[in-house]
């Protein structure tokens, strides 16, 4: 073959310059720099002698915005660096609340510049640059794990396919995090068509906007002019303080790589100026051409955002101050109360429905009986319920001048509704709790949690069958969803054969899952999924875990000490203990590397050289699961008893066996002096 003559390789970087100039010209800079017509001829010229020469192609080229081919699916991909949610204030109060409690974790005296941004209600996207090329662009998922939608992702005009790193040093790798949106009148174009369709109409631009982002085709995608804002910038292994020293300077920089950054943020000196910025912004907010629903504060230095860190969910140093969302009045026609995984009582108001932000509301939180006697509601009080996009609707007032005669106030229930069992509410804590670890509505809420989507991801066990499930007896812990048989699912009323037998197969394929889920999945106070991960990464087994001190726990960046300690006592309870070993022993994943399973435990060869016989059926474990958990610590399971047999392991019915064991003197162990000999 010819080689291509170097007039055509120039030809062809000097087109997808010029138009990568004018493109950002056009969709960054709202500045055009060359007519429509012109920018056509120039992309045509371009896309021809690529065809001519398919190997001058590259992945950056401005002809490679649209995919030819339709995905098939995504796939869900790791986040280089987990993506944080933002804690809400929906007033001044609430942020003056904010800035004392990052003050009390600063040195005294700290002073700080916060950051004003426009908070777009979008849908947040991570994007990664390798070389200064545009390599990956996923969504933000559950912030540990997003979908990967590089094809969808480079239709966006607005983000580059390459960045300009001109003395940029150390930008091998890029991660930019932004908000993706679709204008209001591009959103308004595209219900207009769909109702002219007979399609279903989007209910809002995020959701369009999520809708769009998730389509296969990437030439629909481009068709629908999402935007995009960039407002993070991080380089993996570098500390965000020697990219830029603020996030003043990052978006400035961000802006310098080539990307759209809002135009109306702010430096604020003093907490009155933010105020004034988000009092200015609520009204004027109505005037741009695409949705906001707040303000993000961040606090301005990056060296003081080091020492504040995040909590498991937020970051300390960055707040979203929202606009008041809508509000209602109904009438409160009684207060239940419900009992949580935690044992927590939460108080409920079940309310005459009422249209809220789209959205039919009868129930709202009333979080715990402080709130109740601050706002002293009633049985019979009219209220004002609010509801703020996806937050659970909450009551924010009482209307007293239409309180009814014969009212009384709420009083807290001394007794668990559930269980009966007394209630407890430690000294200076808002939560009233049920103790009683046996609680009915505690497992119901402990098994509901190991199946959700984020934990273990098992399919098919929704609410309803984790009640009869337990209402019926066939679970007494999460353990004992790995004793369940199709067969005693398909006896449980409206459940047919091949149900039962999708959802024993979904609970099989969640011993796949790793160990960070299992973590996250056993619902220790304050570890949610980005926490579970942090701990992962640093102890890749639970031995690991069980075995750290709170100082090893706490030393992880991003978990503090209140996390620690929680992870510490969790791991001393005993229940705990035999909860995890049963786990183990269904072949649960606890651990990084792939062969935790019977013969690994080389540190733990307690019963190394034993032989045991197990014998009638025991109080928690099934047979298999103890004698896993016996080789695992290196002993042996034999069928009959003999004088080889070192322990005889007695459930109840117990037979020849154990007549068997008593006449020749072996040792008898209960379930409870195994699992301690382990
Ligand atoms: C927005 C927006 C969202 C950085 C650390 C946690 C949140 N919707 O406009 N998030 C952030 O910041 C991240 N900034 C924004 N402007």
């Amino acid at each position: 073959m010819e080689p291509i003559k170097p007039e055509i390789k120039q030809r062809v970087q000097e087109l997808r310059q010029l138009l990568q100039q004018a493109s950002y010209a056009y969709y960054v800079l709202d500045s055009p720099m060359m007519e429509d017509a012109v920018y056509d001829q120039l992309y045509r010229e371009l896309q021809d002698l690529e065809n001519q020469y398919p190997e001058l192609v590259t992945p950056d080229s401005p002809t490679q915005r649209v995919g030819e081919k339709p995905a098939t699916q995504f796939t869900s991909v790791r986040h280089n660096i987990p993506l944080y949610s933002l804690e809400n204030a929906f007033n001044v109060d609430e942020l003056q609340a904010w800035d004392q409690r990052w003050r009390r974790q600063a040195p005294p005296q700290t002073t700080a510049d916060y950051v004003c941004e426009l908070k777009i209600d979008g849908n947040a996207l991570a994007l990664t640059y390798e070389n200064g090329v545009l390599t990956r662009g996923a969504t933000r998922g559950d912030g540990v794990m997003g979908e990967d939608i590089t094809q969808n992702v480079r239709t966006i005009r607005s983000i580059p396919l390459r960045l300009n790193l001109t003395g940029l040093q150390n930008f091998e790798r890029v991660e930019v995090r932004g908000e993706t949106f679709l204008p209001l009148d591009v959103f308004k174009q595209i219900n207009a068509e769909r109702q002219k369709a007979g399609e279903s109409l989007f209910a809002n631009p995020r959701n369009a906007a999520a809708g769009t982002l998730r389509q296969l085709d990437s030439r629909i995608v481009a068709q629908r002019k999402l935007d995009f804002f960039a407002y993070t910038l991080h380089i993996p292994g570098m500390d965000d303080a020697s990219i830029a020293s603020s996030q003043w300077e990052a978006l400035a920089l961000l802006q310098k790589m080539g990307f759209r950054v809002n135009p109306n943020q702010k430096l604020c000196a003093s907490l009155a100026e933010v105020a004034e910025y988000y009092q200015h912004w609520d009204t004027e907010r109505l005037n741009l051409p695409y949705m906001t629903d707040g303000v993000v504060v961040k606090i301005n230095s990056f060296k003081l955002q080091e020492q504040l860190g995040f909590t498991q969910k937020f970051p300390r140093w960055a707040i979203a101050l929202k606009y008041a969302a809508e509000e209602a009045p109904t009438r409160v026609e009684n207060i239940a109360v419900n009992v949580g995984r935690t044992g927590a009582l939460t108080p409920l108001a079940e309310m005459r429905p009422v249209q809220l932000a789209g959205t039919t509301v009868s129930r709202a939180t009333l979080h715990n009986a402080d709130r109740i006697a601050q706002l002293d509601i009633r049985i019979g009080d009219t209220v004002i319920v609010r509801k703020a996009g996806e937050i659970i609707p909450e009551v924010v007032r009482v209307l007293k001048e239409l309180r009814p005669p014969d009212t009384e106030p709420f009083v807290m229930p001394s007794h668990c509704p559930v269980c009966s069992q007394s209630v407890v509410r430690e000294m200076g804590e808002a939560v009233t709790r049920c103790v009683n670890t046996s609680c009915a509505a505690i497992l119901k809420g402990a098994i509901e949690h190991w199946v959700s989507r984020d934990a273990l991801d098992i399919r098919g066990i929704g609410e309803k069958l984790v009640h009869q499930l337990v209402d019926k007896g066939l679970v007494h812990s999460v353990a004992d969803l790995y004793n369940l048989t199709s067969e005693k699912l398909y006896a449980l009323e409206r459940m047919g054969q091949k149900s039962a037998d999708k959802i024993i197969d979904a609970i099989a394929q969640s011993k796949n899952q790793p160990w960070s889920r299992v973590l996250y999945g056993l619902g220790i106070r304050h570890v949610g999924n980005v926490t579970a991960q942090l701990l992962t990464e640093k102890f890749q087994s639970v031995e690991q875990l069980k075995t750290a001190r709170v100082s090893d726990i706490e030393g992880i960046y991003g978990i503090g000490a209140e996390i620690a300690d929680s992870i510490y006592q969790w791991f001393h309870i005993s229940a705990n203990q035999t909860l995890i070993q049963r786990l183990q022993a269904a072949g649960l994943q606890f651990s990084t590397t792939a062969d935790t399973t019977v013969t690994d435990d080389t540190e733990n060869q307690k019963l190394a050289g034993k032989t045991f016989v197990i014998t009638g059926t025991l109080p928690t474990l099934k047979r298999d699961e103890a004698k896993a958990l016996i080789q695992k610590a290196g002993g042996k399971v034999t069928e009959s008893v003999s004088k080889k047999t070192d322990y005889v392991v007695v459930g109840e019915d117990a037979g020849s066996k154990l007549a068997k064991a008593e006449a020749l003197g072996i040792t008898q162990l209960s379930e409870a002096q195994l699992l301690e000999f382990l």
